[in-house]
């Protein structure tokens, strides 16, 4: 990758919103310049993240040793933004709080709200669509929202599907969802709203996209005091961070890649980020009301920055702030030079997106990454004494037994401290859900893109193949010396005997057989040892 903050010319087929800077281009302007009335509103909102099951959410797998939930930062930062015009608001993280329809129809009773805004990845989708029904039911004057990246990669047929969803948005929704509430309250047209979606009798509209907001310091940091108290209802990933009081921001939008398998449609390719300031700020205002002092930067390109990564480290080391984090990288993207300044302010641990240990598969991911260059950043994380995580794809199209094998090698060959795998979802939003059905059998039902579940099966493979190879990955990957002796040499104290349970506990039941090894592939492990 040569440019940081450029945009570039992608090539793809197919029908999908576009989603490239240069074509939406760069809003330019400050919030206040749109106008928006401060001052207390007699319009009361809503927005739900909806209950997912956890079979939804984790398909097949039993993770439920270390299923993890954060709060729903997409709608914290509406809230947050709609707070600040004088919205009284309520956040309902239904997911999290385990609730029923029944239970947010009692609330949605007692609150009385007039417009409720429920998000939704493509794997809630249905969710979302229910709790709509029942409250349109429940009462047909109360408008309802839906936003997020499913509805953003899929906005006419979500709408023509769920009829009880009154309105859409496509992309961020800071602006957009403000002016749709000024507009409601003030009784005016809302057909000139850009990145409205809209009924007009049988038809649904899609208005032209809002440009990317480009000063995002401009946004009230996400309202982690409108969800219930933190540490008792959420419990981020125990492989992601370093204590239990934990929290997830994003502090960045977008990312220069091209990986045909992304969804980058709210956020776009290009890229903008929160100031140093801005964070940092952010991170010692919740280390000093909630005493949270480890960060997972759920960023896509955390380091997309140079001077920026630079500038939140040097500050984090000047004031001695006692904070821990982790983060994900391209590889392209981690300079070895930073490395040792990142671990002086904090940072335990990078996770980089490998996805395949075959340069072919890679190149037709378009992760435009060469293998040498990941060894490279791997080598450089381990040597500034960080840990190191590998995140691997397995059942990509193009896919051979050779390739997934190969992949398997490498990840054994890098010097990782751990390693994942997903399986290969041709997201709505990205390429590959307009070209998936060419390279393999794919079943685009949306209540399964949830990565753990297998809804797309390269041609030459079969459901099984995948999944015997997943479990021969944990376990090759896992149990070897090297690995085990570390994760003994990490067991200092309660809670690290409690994580090690819990990861303990989730390897054995996603290593154990309960299929039956597929005869071919006995076959081809045998010859390749
Ligand atoms: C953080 C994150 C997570 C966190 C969620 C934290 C949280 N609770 O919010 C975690 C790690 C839990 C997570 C999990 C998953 N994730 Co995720 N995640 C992200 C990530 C990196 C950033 C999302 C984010 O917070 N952005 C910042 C906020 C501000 O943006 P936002 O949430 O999109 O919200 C804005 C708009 O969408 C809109 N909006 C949202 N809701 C609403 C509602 C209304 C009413 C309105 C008007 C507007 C609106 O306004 C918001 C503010 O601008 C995105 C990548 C990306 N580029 O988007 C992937 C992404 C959303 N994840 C994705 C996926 C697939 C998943 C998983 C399903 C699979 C997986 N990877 O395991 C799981 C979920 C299931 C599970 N097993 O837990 C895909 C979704 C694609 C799709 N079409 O569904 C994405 C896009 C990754 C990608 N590039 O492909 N994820
Ligand atoms: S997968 Fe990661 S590197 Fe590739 S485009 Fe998406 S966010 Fe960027």
């Amino acid at each position: 990758m040569s440019s940081l903050h450029g945009d570039r010319e992608i090539k793809r087929s197919g029908t999908g919103v576009l989603t490239i800077g240069k074509e939406i281009g760069y809003d330019l302007s400050h919030v206040d310049s749109y106008g928006f009335e401060y001052g207390l509103k007699d319009l009361k909102v809503m927005l739900i993240n909806p209950p997912v099951s956890f079979d939804c959410f984790y398909g097949e797998w039993d993770l439920s040793d270390v299923k993890s939930s954060s709060p729903p930062i997409g709608i914290l930062s509406l809230a947050s933004m709609i707070r600040k015009y004088g919205y009284p608001v309520r956040i309902l993280d239904a997911h999290a709080e385990g609730m029923t329809i029944s239970d947010i129809i009692e609330i949605v009773d007692e609150f009385k709200p007039h417009v409720v805004g429920l998000t939704a990845m493509t794997v809630m989708i249905s969710a979302s669509a229910e709790i709509a029904k029942a409250i349109k039911a429940f009462n047909p004057e109360i408008t309802t929202i839906i936003g997020g990246v499913h509805v953003t990669a899929e906005p006419i047929e979500t709408l023509r599907r769920y009829t009880q969803f009154d309105l859409a948005t496509v992309g961020e929704g800071e602006v957009v969802f403000t002016e749709i509430l000024e507009r409601i309250r003030k009784n005016l047209p809302r057909d000139v709203i850009q990145s409205l979606v809209w009924r007009e009798g049988e038809k649904i509209n899609v208005n032209p996209r809002r440009a990317f907001f480009k000063s995002l310091d401009e946004f009230p940091p996400p309202a982690f005091d409108l969800v219930p108290e933190l540490f008792n209802h959420y419990r981020l990933s125990v492989f992601g961070t370093k204590k239990f009081r934990s929290v997830g921001l994003v502090t960045s939008r977008g990312c220069v890649g091209e990986c045909t398998f992304c969804d980058l449609g709210v956020v776009g390719r290009g890229y903008r980020s929160n100031s140093a300031k801005y964070l940092i700020d952010l991170m010692k205002d919740l280390y000093n009301k909630l005493g949270v002092s480890d960060f997972l930067f759920y960023d896509d390109l955390f380091v997309g920055s140079r001077p920026r990564l630079k500038e939140i480290c040097e500050w984090i080391i000047r004031e001695k702030l006692p904070f821990t984090w982790s983060c994900c990288a391209r590889a392209d993207f981690l300079h070895p030079d930073m490395m040792s300044l990142m671990k002086k302010a904090g940072c335990w641990m990078v996770e980089v997106g490998i996805e395949s240990g075959c340069q072919r598969v890679m190149d037709s991911m378009r992760k435009n990454v060469s293998k040498e260059r990941v060894r490279e950043c791997v080598n450089s994380i381990n040597e500034a004494g960080i840990v190191s995580k590998g995140n691997f794809i397995f059942g990509n199209p193009g896919e051979t037994h050779d390739s997934i094998r190969e992949t398997i090698d490498y990840a054994c060959s890098l010097k990782l401290n751990y390693a994942q795998h997903t399986f290969l979802q041709p997201l709505p939003g990205s390429e590959l859900y307009e070209t998936a059905g060419k390279y393999g059998e794919f079943d685009p039902s949306w209540d399964r893109f949830n990565t753990f579940s297998i809804n797309f099966v390269p041609t030459g493979f079969t459901r099984d193949d995948l999944i015997w190879y997943s479990k021969y990955f944990w376990k090759k990957f896992y149990l070897r010396p090297r690995i085990l002796w570390q994760e003994i040499k990490k067991i200092q104290s309660i809670e690290d005997i409690k994580r090690a349970w819990l990861s303990f506990k989730a390897f054995v039941k996603t290593v154990i057989y309960k299929r039956k090894l597929p005869e071919f592939v006995q076959r081809q492990i045998v010859n390749a040892h």
